[in-house]
């Protein structure tokens, strides 16, 4: 059921592609497309298991076909077995990079898991130093500016947390992680179980910036609970947030950022159709938030896409989407020099189409 209200014609689609664009929910590996995924299996002679789909059509299929985040879960853990090399972090890494500048986004905080890839005896640095070079190449290459969150899976016990938080000490030091997320499945896993991994990290390295995945499946108490026990400043999708009227009047006080996945929820059957999400509520009572790609590979959109599904739902007006916009780049993790280039490119865009579009 596809609930498309409003029109976005040639010109709001072009604006929203020149806007200025923050993305702060994308999972690195959830950018791994299916032609990559089977050319990367091929050059590291990885043999799939025989139930996982063979060709692109059948990835393509099965990607319209996830029952919930677990269904999806189960099939992202595979896909990203066919990483294994630097250069494979580093390719998967720098084709996102190239699609995000195609589609406006001038600043991306990426998630990676590297539980993922320690457990299949990939080293921590040979995935963090292709992602890293990804990073420096695409701010030479494309002017974007990018950083790394790294993100604990929240189905592994919180001992094997703090082992990696320990292995990630040297990258917290140089700045090359800049913060900690809490991905996987939801419901059974709450924050508190993570408690000491967030407070440890903390402690080590206090400018650290963190957050957390909360209210995707989880209830609005996940949202709050992860704001008190973790401390974070931010929360990935959140969008049960919509439950409490106290917890809304919280995030619009303390300006804490959702980070929202229109299309993921989608995806993944949180809603049947993008707008049946609260983002007119948050809109109206002040709740900052971000709209993001999550796992685009596998949730058919990318930033662009994202926005264009929110307009065709919500028709927000362009002060509206300018608002969506600094939003986005308050909630951002850059310095203030480049929150500040980021807001005159937005202001040009802005004044650039007000003639165009009322
Ligand atoms: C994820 Cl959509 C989502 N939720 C939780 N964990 C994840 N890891 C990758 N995508
Ligand atoms: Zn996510």
């Amino acid at each position: 059921m596809a609930l498309t209200k409003y029109e976005c014609n040639a010109h709001m689609h072009s604006f929203l592609k020149e806007l200025p664009k923050c993305e702060h929910h994308l999972h690195l590996e959830g950018t791994l497309e299916p032609d990559l995924l089977f050319k990367m299996a091929t050059r590291n002679n990885i043999q799939l298991p025989s139930s996982f789909p063979t060709t692109v059509a059948q990835c393509k299929a099965k990607y319209e076909d996830f029952a919930d985040l677990q269904d999806f879960l189960d099939h992202y853990y595979v896909g990203m077995s066919v990483l294994i090399t630097e250069e494979d972090f580093y390719d998967l890494a720098m084709t996102y990079f190239a699609k995000a500048k195609e589609d406006g986004c001038l600043h991306s905080e990426v998630f990676f898991d590297p539980q993922g890839h320690l457990q299949r005896g990939i080293e921590f640095d040979v995935v963090v130093s292709g992602f890293n070079r990804a990073c420096e190449d695409a701010k030479i290459k494309f002017g974007t500016t990018n950083k790394l969150i790294m993100c604990l899976l929240r189905h592994l016990p919180s001992s094997d947390g703090i082992q990696v938080i320990e292995s990630a000490g040297k990258y917290y030091q140089d700045g090359i992680i800049h913060g900690l997320g809490l991905d996987s499945s939801e419901k059974p896993f709450p924050p508190e179980l993570f408690e000491n991994c967030y407070a440890l990290l903390k402690e080590n390295h206090p400018h650290v910036e963190l957050t957390a995945h909360a209210g995707e499946e989880g209830d609005h108490t996940f949202v709050e609970r992860s704001l008190d026990t973790l401390k974070v400043t931010r929360i990935d999708h959140g969008v049960n947030s919509k439950h409490s009227e106290s917890l809304m009047k919280r995030l619009n006080e303390k300006q804490i950022m959702l980070s929202l996945c229109p299309l993921s929820n989608v995806k993944l059957q949180v809603v049947p159709d993008v707008g049946h999400l609260p983002i007119d509520v948050f809109m109206e009572k002040g709740v900052p938030f971000s709209i993001n790609s999550d796992d685009p590979a596998y949730f058919g959109g990318y930033i662009l896409d994202n926005y264009v599904a929110v307009h065709t739902r919500f028709g927000f007006s362009l002060e509206q989407w300018k608002q969506i916009s600094l939003n986005g780049i308050n909630g951002s993790w850059c310095d203030e020099g480049r929150k500040q280039e980021l807001r005159s490119l937005v202001e040009v865009v802005c004044t650039k189409y007000a003639r165009i579009i009322d």
